[in-house]
């Protein structure tokens, strides 16, 4: 049998996150670490998430979260897994998940941490049982007053206040994509080591792409912009470059991780079953909209760039319209 044998590194994401404080000569190294701390945790899922078939993690919790979503072992595990180790990292003086009804005071003693983070610890996890990708999804901010302990106002800023913001993908390999404000790179866990490796530095989003991504069961309760949008993609239009193929996986981040990379469009729109789409702001849309508009794509709510929406509930949904420049811009030049 050939053993698995590591490459060897010439950039880990411990030592990029590093290279890139080291630009900034007055930097404290505390959001290196808590991306660290972030690291960790999500190296941790993976594993989970690798072997919860046998671990009895798989299936119910039976009970629901403040979503009203089905709680999976996983998220519960996930969610727990986050909290200990950034409550422990020092830096976080407040945690917002998707699991948990309010914002955690991330441990004693982090009053004077200058960061708040808010997580999806495990989306997508309804597709667990079939081996369809599933990720972490998270978004960093300073607090807006470093006078005093973290707040619940801390999370109430636009997405152009982020530290930083990422994502994984638990799939067939585990990627981690983040970016600080200085690019978008991605990463891949070389489980031999349990490190993630330097794979994708400068993640740029093509310009356009070939590809969409929506649930067309909800084509009966889309407005007429997304109506006439997707049938425009539908379409057969050679000077257009359409039709555009299908990709809808189900799962946010592998959804989202496909057009980042190869182009195209993915929406979660508003319609007339939810008025807001279901997709939540602080802990899905503003972090991948962040990663979006890093790489040179674009994320909107249908009227208003995502990073530019300021939160006034921690859970609060947001119509979702992410992905390469020309297709956001063509879907917006169909409003009515
Ligand atoms: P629908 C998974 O439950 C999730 O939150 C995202 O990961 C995914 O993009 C979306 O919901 C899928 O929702 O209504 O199409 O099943």
């Amino acid at each position: 049998m050939t053993t698995l044998q590591p490459c060897v590194p010439t950039s880990t994401l411990t030592r990029f996150i590093l290279q890139q404080e080291r630009r900034f000569p007055s930097a404290s190294g505390e959001l290196s670490d808590l991306l660290n701390s972030i690291s960790l945790g999500t190296k941790m899922i993976a594993q989970l998430v690798a072997t919860a078939g046998f671990r009895g993690l798989q299936g119910y919790t039976g009970k629901t979260n403040v979503q009203g979503e089905a709680t999976q072992k996983l998220d519960e595990e996930s969610d727990k897994i986050l909290h200990e180790l950034l409550g422990s990292s020092g830096h976080f003086g407040l945690l917002v998940s998707e699991e948990r009804d309010t914002v955690q005071v991330a441990s004693e003693g982090t009053a004077h941490a200058k960061y708040v983070v808010a997580f999806d610890p495990l989306d997508g996890s309804s597709n667990l049982g079939s081996n369809i990708p599933v990720g972490t999804i998270f978004s960093i901010w300073r607090k807006r007053s470093n006078a005093r302990p973290a707040a619940i106002e801390d999370f109430y800023q636009s997405g152009r206040n982020l530290v930083a913001a990422g994502y994984t993908v638990y799939g067939a390999k585990t990627s981690f994509v983040y970016s600080s404000g200085q690019g978008v790179h991605g990463f891949t866990l070389d489980p031999t080591i349990g490190e993630f490796i330097l794979t994708e530095e400068e993640i740029r989003s093509p310009e356009r792409g070939k590809t969409y991504s929506v649930n067309e069961g909800n084509a009966l309760a889309w407005d007429a912009q997304v109506g006439d949008f997707v049938a425009q993609l539908k379409s057969e239009d050679k000077k257009r470059g359409t039709p555009y193929a299908a990709r809808y996986v189900g799962s946010l981040v592998a959804d989202f991780d496909r057009n980042l990379k190869r182009g195209g469009v993915f929406l979660y729109p508003a319609d007339k079953k939810n008025a807001n789409g279901k997709l939540r702001l602080l802990y899905e849309c503003m972090p991948l909209a962040y990663i979006a508009e890093q790489a040179g794509g674009r994320a909107i709510d249908g009227k208003r760039n995502v990073l530019d929406i300021v939160p006034s509930d921690i859970h609060e949904r947001c119509p979702f319209i992410v992905g390469s420049k020309y297709e956001v811009d063509w879907f917006e030049s169909l409003r009515r």
